[in-house]
């Protein structure tokens, strides 16, 4: 891709406060230039004159008078980060400084760099994928090791080399399909249609298991949303306080203690939960209450992990029944049916066939004292199985963690799909319409060809100086 930036940008790019130090980069074909009226090396020699890969030791200017001395770290085109001439001048970490050395860097003829702007030159000099990108900005807002891993591994481009594989693989079964159709009477390709439907379906599982992933990404990295439900009193909080590990909820033997939406987000291992305890679900003429229970259904929509809870030591109601026919059947959510109060319990639901018809899994019916923390390893072993983080994945780097880049694979996984049914029913020019339909959504998820738009979107999310 060619370079289209003519400016030379500036900007801090540590974080504001008061720090050893700060460090403030500039990006661009004017680089040395500028640098050079800003930043004079003790040795007298000028900055320009020096080799890549160099940290000098100079003197700092504004407006003709030394206000620093620091680094100046020394990166020539394309062997930087923005694959441009770039220099990294390190000062004190004070904000004053920092502010006089752009001063001085703008008065010297560079600009202010946008958010992102140093990681977009970056991807469209051709130094890092889209998803390499994505994957710094994550690397930036990573709250966990975990999450740092995951992040590490694709800014390494580990999922950009998969992605890149697979579509080499898809473009060389694409030639082979239309050599079949160009010279159906000649023998000019390597593959059988045999091996061509063999491959597709290789193929198919890869893409499947990068699918799959985006459960494990979400957990690793943002976040799963989780509603806590139930009837009033069956130990909602009880159960918030004791997956949060201290008393964040109130907890009380009033049916509808808890009237607002209360939201914490807590580590389980690897995984992370956005956990949400809510108003019990009732019917009532409270005002307050009502609003709360509105709240209830909004936190239901929303979540992707459903807890729902009931309370054991007391027998069904109908209405609790309506409930938990109502949230099992949500079939784009995972359902956890906590049976609470086990301490207490009439041990006549250990055998209820009810809870055991409804349509989740089995293993999906979680006996737990909120009270005495009975089950609470249960509880978290099941929501390891649902969102699988183990080492081995997140090194790999073959884990999805953004909506675009799901999409983008789940539509070459459907249109892979496709051709493996059209290889097999139809004729092989339908086939290679879908293989040709899949190599392009990869390119669209690795970025290679993405609109001006989505790549706003994403860079808009990077802080300046990044
Ligand atoms: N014995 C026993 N009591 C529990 C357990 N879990 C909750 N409780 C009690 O049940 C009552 C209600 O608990 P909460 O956690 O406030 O219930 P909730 O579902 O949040 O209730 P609302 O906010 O009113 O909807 C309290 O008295 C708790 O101490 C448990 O596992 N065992
Ligand atoms: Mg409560």
């Amino acid at each position: 891709m060619l370079n289209t930036f003519t400016s030379t940008i500036a900007a801090v790019s540590t974080a504001k406060g008061k720090a050893g130090i700060a460090v403030i980069r500039v990006s661009g074909s004017n680089c040395f230039d500028i640098i050079s009226q800003v930043f004079k090396p003790k040795s007298g020699k000028n900055i320009s004159d020096y080799p890549a890969s160099r940290a000098v030791y100079g003197d700092i200017y504004y407006e003709g008078e030394v206000i620093d001395s620091g680094l100046c770290t020394i990166f020539r085109a394309p062997h930087s980060y923005t694959g441009e001439d770039t220099a990294e001048i390190s000062c004190h970490g004070n904000d004053l400084c920092t502010s006089l050395v752009l001063s001085s860097l703008f008065a010297a003829g560079a600009v202010c760099a946008g958010p992102g702007e140093f990681t977009r030159r970056a991807f469209v000099n051709g130094k890092l994928s889209l998803t390499q990108a994505e994957a710094v900005a994550e690397l930036i807002d990573a709250e966990s090791t975990a999450a740092l891993r995951l992040s590490n591994a694709k800014v390494a481009g580990k999922f950009s080399e998969e992605i890149q594989k697979i579509s080499k693989e898809l473009t060389d079964i694409l030639s082979s399909v239309y050599a079949f159709i160009d010279y159906p009477d000649e023998d000019l390709t390597d593959m059988s249609k045999e091996e061509m439907a063999d491959k597709l379906s290789e193929i198919k599982i890869r893409l499947s298991d990068l699918c799959k992933s985006y459960a494990s990404g979400r957990a690793v990295s943002a976040g799963i949303k989780t509603a806590i439900i139930g009837l009033p009193n069956s130990g909602k909080s009880s159960l918030l306080n004791l997956l949060v590990g201290h008393d964040r909820a109130i907890v009380t033997d009033i049916a509808g203690t808890t009237r607002d939406v209360i939201t914490e987000k807590i580590k389980l291992g690897n995984i992370t939960l956005i956990l949400s305890d809510t108003a019990g679900l009732r019917e009532t003429d409270d005002t307050v209450e009502k609003i709360g229970i509105e709240k209830t259904y909004s936190s239901i929509d929303e979540a992707e992990l459903i807890l729902a809870v009931i309370d054991s030591s007391i027998p069904q109601t109908d209405e609790e029944k309506q409930l938990l026919i109502n949230v099992s059947s949500k079939k784009d959510k995972n359902i956890i049916i906590i049976v609470n109060k086990t301490d207490i319990s009439d041990s006549s639901y250990n055998r209820d066939d009810f809870i055991f018809s409804l349509p989740v899994e089995k293993s999906a019916v979680i006996f737990i004292s909120a009270k005495t923390g009975e089950g609470k390893e249960n509880l978290i072993s099941y929501i390891d199985s649902l969102y699988p983080t183990g080492d081995e994945l997140l090194l790999s780097g073959l884990v999805i963690t953004g909506a675009r880049v799901y999409a983008a694979v789940k539509n070459a996984y459907e249109s892979v799909c496709d051709s493996i049914n059209a290889l097999e029913t139809l004729t092989q020019d339908v086939a290679g319409t879908d293989i040709e339909r899949a190599v392009a959504f990869l390119t669209e998820a690795d970025g290679r060809k993405v609109t001006e738009d989505i790549v706003n979107g994403i860079f808009s999310r990077f802080c300046v100086g990044k």
